[in-house]
């Protein structure tokens, strides 16, 4: 204590401390950001200008609206209320219960699902939390569970391990097996995973994938499910927009439990949440009936087995987007993020671009550029620099995740800008010439990696090459509104 007394007033630092302490005294708590943080509100300005000047094909992540960022960065922040509506562990949660309850009938109606039949958890803090709480809820430590593998397009929490490490808590805490993509088709193969859930049997089957440009085979699932008395859990964290605008097949028709993020296509804040199936599951011999019993379980495995208190500005920005979801706009949004995905395959397609499983059925694809002798890190590296933001990921048949063979696009962020098919063409012109340079720099580099960094980072001629592709696409991408910015 006393040596921060004597550094406040050393005579090296009193003016500067002087000023933090008039600061201080004077502080309200309603300043701006500008004012209270300067170096933070120009981080937030810097990414809030990579965003704009970019193109955002992360297929994972889109633009929420800024009624929805109102709720989030609301009041709602500051409350406790563990517990669930009507039966919390704190004071003052009448409102808050409001939020919550609103939250989860709109989940219910934008998903179309009576509520007689189902309910939901909105509280999850994310995907990969909603998707433990479900194994935690309805799994003992070690049960099975089958998920799509990762580098085929399946997600980390689906089980993940490789040869020498466990590395999803999935795998840890439960035994995990994988299924995985037929390598020559590019598509799930439903006839593997029959054969190894029926060697396996597994508790869960995940149908929900990360990176996997085809729709799922839900009825096949459900018929595998059934053969080996398998719990059937969709995750539709990609896809929740596109099921809620019902342009695609939805889960719920045959899942029991489903989960999802809320910020992929579904453009809400970052949360996440789990339905379930509630009342009649059928009747025993006598005509008793039979009732599911998900709700409680997963309640509980969310609060208390895992959370704490929820995050209730994220729960309520949700359900502004839930509301939105419901509009016809939405609808048409979503079909237009079918439209554009189908535009870039089609464009890639043409340039001579070969697509994992030839195609899309949904709102992103996977290029393949193993064929043209290059790879995912090499060319996330060179977009970085030009302001293509996208991800390197496997392709069937890779074995590093780390250096795979491919790049994941995805269409629903640019879609909430208001980019159409044409404009898609126009990405995949500026994707193409990205591509060109990553070419160029492998050709001069060789095949070491740190040889292609050291030529992408010191070669003149690259690095002009570079700048001048990412002008032309920050002033392609400024062109465009962007949702949650009231200052563009
Ligand atoms: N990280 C998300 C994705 O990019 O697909 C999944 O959680």
């Amino acid at each position: 204590m006393i040596r921060v007394y004597r550094a406040l007033f050393s005579s090296a630092g009193v003016s500067k401390n002087v000023a933090k302490i008039a600061f201080a005294s004077s502080w309200s708590g309603n300043e701006t950001l500008a004012e209270d943080d300067p170096e933070m509100w120009s981080l937030l300005n810097e990414e809030k200008a990579r965003q704009v000047q970019g193109l955002e094909l992360i297929a994972s992540e889109n633009f929420c609206s800024r009624a929805a960022l109102e709720a989030l960065g609301s009041c709602l922040n500051n409350k406790y209320s563990e517990g669930y509506p009507g039966a919390r562990y704190y004071g003052g949660t009448e409102v808050i219960d409001k939020v919550e309850t609103l939250c989860q009938q709109r989940a219910l109606e934008a998903l179309n699902l009576d509520p007689e039949k189902w309910g939901v958890n909105v509280q999850p803090y994310s995907g990969s939390p909603a998707n433990f709480a479900t194994y935690t809820g309805l799994m003992k430590p070690h049960d099975r569970i089958m998920g799509q593998d990762l580098p085929d397009g399946g997600h980390l929490t689906h089980g993940f391990m490789t040869d020498q490490k466990r590395v999803s808590a999935t795998s840890v805490y439960f035994e995990s097996m994988p299924y995985r993509l037929d390598p020559s088709t590019g598509l799930i193969d439903y006839v593997k995973l029959r054969e190894t859930a029926k060697l396996f049997r597994p508790q869960i089957i995940i149908a929900g994938t990360s990176a996997y440009s085809r729709l799922l085979d839900y009825k096949t699932f459900r018929e595998i499910c059934d053969e080996v008395k398998a719990v059937l859990m969709g995750d539709m964290a990609h896809i929740s927009g596109l099921v809620a605008a019902q342009v695609i097949p939805s889960p719920f028709e045959y899942a029991d439990v489903v989960t999802t993020t809320t910020h992929k296509t579904l453009r809400g804040a970052r949360s996440g949440m789990i339905f379930f199936r509630r009342g009649v599951k059928g009747h025993d011999k006598k005509g008793n009936p039979i009732m599911y019993d998900f709700e409680n379980r997963i309640n509980a495995a969310v609060f208390p087995s895992l959370q704490g208190g929820p995050h209730n500005h994220a729960i309520g920005a949700v359900a502004v987007a839930l509301k939105q979801a419901q509009t016809e706009h939405f609808k048409k949004y979503q079909q237009q993020v079918l439209k554009n995905a189908q535009a870039m395959a089609k464009a890639l397609i043409k340039k001579k671009y070969s697509l994992v499983s030839g195609g899309t059925d949904n709102h992103l694809l996977l290029v393949d550029l193993r064929p043209k002798g290059l790879d995912g890190a090499r060319a996330e590296m060179v977009f970085n620099r030009v302001s293509i933001t996208v991800n390197k990921n496997t392709c069937p048949g890779d074995k590093s995740a780390l250096s795979p063979g491919g790049l994941r696009l995805g269409a629903p962020a640019l879609t909430s800008r208001n980019f159409k098919e044409k404009d898609f063409e126009q990405v995949v012109e500026f994707f193409d010439q990205g591509i060109s340079v990553v070419a160029d720099i492998k050709a001069a580099s060789g095949n070491k990696m740190k040889d292609y960094k050291e030529y992408l980072s010191s070669n003149s001629a690259v690095i002009e090459r570079m700048a001048a592709l990412k002008k032309e696409v920050n002033k392609f991408a400024s062109q465009f509104p962007m949702p949650g910015f009231s200052d563009h």
